[in-house]
């Protein structure tokens, strides 16, 4: 793909995506939206990930957020923007978070930045301080190359396959505009979930690939799981700032400065917000509808046995064989 910015270049790039659109696998999501397998994940943002792709060039300092949609991406956002502010906004009530909601603050390559941009232009990176903090969705084979040779940072937040997919499907059924969206496609929608045909899956491979990177890269990369950010907050938050090369001093330990970050960035204190009870996020998605109960294990509440036995097995054998290993994921008993 090209990689200039020149009304040429650009136009031949809209050629290409063109072109590989009619060449990609592609799947009709929801009965409605074109879904395309590309380099091995299904999108529904095609042209603006290939935009991001093509493009995008990383500063050393960048911190990337990477994550399956609902396993964790709001509340990682507003946890990185906290711990890597800290200093410039000191006071809770005056916070950035209690006026916008996470997703403004860390913006998101293929669903904002590079959709929102006309065509034949660039997104704007002139207004963000440095260190920039961006999100993306975007497996990791198909980041752009400057992401992964440059020395910026990448968070990774994984969440257990099952209460991920549970928080997809409320989500969907709150914000979809849909009638073919119904209650009962919860076990169709489940099966395509653990088939792997279910936007930016199959969740393994996603959730591998990063999580190999970290192991080879722990510099680079780090892997963050969604059930350990709930079990000890402050011992993640703490790693979180390691990581990203603003550890606390003893003195802001001292005065609790990480624990006023967890608190501001709860799930309880961030729906209570203004902002996050009646506005929008990215124009059309209510930013209510991220915000539901943030339980480990809800998944029991939905899921029957049969559905677990019928669809699941498959998906939970892939990852057993993958070598990856975390006790909220795998393990013999589970689920
Ligand atoms: P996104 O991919 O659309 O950005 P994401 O934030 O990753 O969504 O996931 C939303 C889930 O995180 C919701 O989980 P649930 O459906 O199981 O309840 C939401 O409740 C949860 N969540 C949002 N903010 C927080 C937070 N501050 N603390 C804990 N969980 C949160």
């Amino acid at each position: 793909m090209s990689t200039t910015t020149n009304p040429d270049a650009l136009e031949k790039l809209e050629d290409e995506i063109k072109q590989l659109e009619l060449t990609l696998p592609c799947k009709l999501w929801l009965g409605t939206y074109n879904m395309y397998f590309y380099q091995g994940f299904w999108s529904l943002v095609l042209k603006p990930t290939i935009s991001f792709q093509s493009h995008f060039q990383a500063d050393d300092t960048d911190i990337i957020l990477a994550s399956l949609p609902k396993t964790g991406t709001t509340w990682s956002k507003s946890l990185i923007f906290s711990i890597v502010n800290r200093k410039k906004f000191p006071d809770v009530s005056n916070h950035p978070l209690q006026t916008q909601n996470p997703h403004e603050l860390v913006l998101h390559f293929e669903h904002k930045l590079y959709r929102d941009c006309k065509e034949g232009c660039e997104p704007d990176f002139t207004k963000l301080s440095s260190p920039r903090l961006f999100a993306t969705h975007v497996p990791y084979p198909s980041l752009p190359n400057s992401i992964k040779t440059s020395k910026c940072k990448i968070i990774y937040v994984c969440r257990n396959p099952l209460d991920t997919f549970m928080s997809n499907w409320h989500f969907i059924l709150e914000v979809s505009k849909n009638e073919s969206v119904t209650p009962n496609m919860l076990e169709d929608l489940f099966g395509k979930f653990c088939k792997g045909d279910f936007p930016y899956c199959p969740y393994d491979d996603h959730i591998v690939r990063y999580w190999k990177e970290s192991m080879e890269n722990p510099d680079k990369v780090l892997f963050m799981e969604y059930e350990g950010l709930k079990e000890d907050p402050n011992a993640q938050v703490k790693r979180l700032a390691e990581f990203l090369g603003c550890p606390f001093s003893e003195e802001e330990e001292k005065e609790n400065v990480i624990d006023e970050i967890i608190k501001l960035c709860s799930l309880d204190s961030l729906k209570e917000m203004e902002i996050n009870k009646s506005g929008k996020f990215y124009h059309f998605v209510e930013n209510k509808a991220l915000f539901r109960k943030g339980e480990v294990g809800d998944w029991t509440n939905y899921l029957t046995p049969s559905m677990l036995k019928e669809h699941y097995q498959v998906l939970q054998e892939k990852l057993n064989k993958s070598g990856f290993t975390s006790r909220h994921y795998v393990s013999q008993e589970f689920p």
